[in-house]
């Protein structure tokens, strides 16, 4: 993308990004300006602080984390920064991603984390929820997110079943 980015994804590892494309789809789809980053919170912790203590100033306006396992990445990335962070639970363990979406979403008052869904479902849900929020102050966005639903709608109205 050319344009300066707007959303942040951020991947605890490269294992991450086949979920993540989820959300960078839906985000090409709506053509919000994003950057994606694989950034650890325990691999690379001065680089992730480096990323999100700039974030705001680069013009970001939302940060998404998807992350397996332990999966603080969302949380640290909250408590450096008040641009809004949506964190995407991965399964990445024997424990198939409730792991990291209990560490995700049971995140302590005071540094929230928008938690959502575990895997690509979640991922693509992460853009939404940043389209919507980036849509309350732009209008072209909102009509691209209203038609985009739109879409969604008429593919289940159409759908036809084998007989
Ligand atoms: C987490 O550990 C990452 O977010 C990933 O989901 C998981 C496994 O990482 P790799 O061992 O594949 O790098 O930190």
């Amino acid at each position: 993308m050319s344009e300066k980015p707007l959303v942040g994804v951020v991947m605890g590892s490269k294992s991450d990004y086949e979920v993540l494309l989820a959300a960078i789809e839906i985000l090409r789809a709506l053509e919000i300006p994003h950057e994606a980053r694989v950034l650890s919170a325990h691999r690379t912790t001065d680089e992730l602080l480096a990323y999100v203590v700039g974030a705001k100033d680069r013009g970001l306006k939302v940060l998404i984390a998807g992350a397996g396992g332990a999966a603080h990445l969302a949380g640290v990335m909250a408590a450096k920064t008040l641009l809004p962070v949506l964190g995407v639970p991965i399964s990445a363990t024997p424990l198939n991603g409730l792991d990291s979406l209990l560490s995700i979403v049971q995140m302590p008052k005071g540094i929230p984390v928008g938690t959502l869904a575990i895997g690509k479902p979640g991922a693509a849900n992460a853009a939404l929820l940043a389209a919507e929020i980036l849509a309350l102050n732009d209008p072209a966005l909102l009509e691209r997110l209203t038609e985009w639903r739109a879409a969604r709608a008429r593919e289940v109205l159409e759908a036809q079943l084998p007989l």
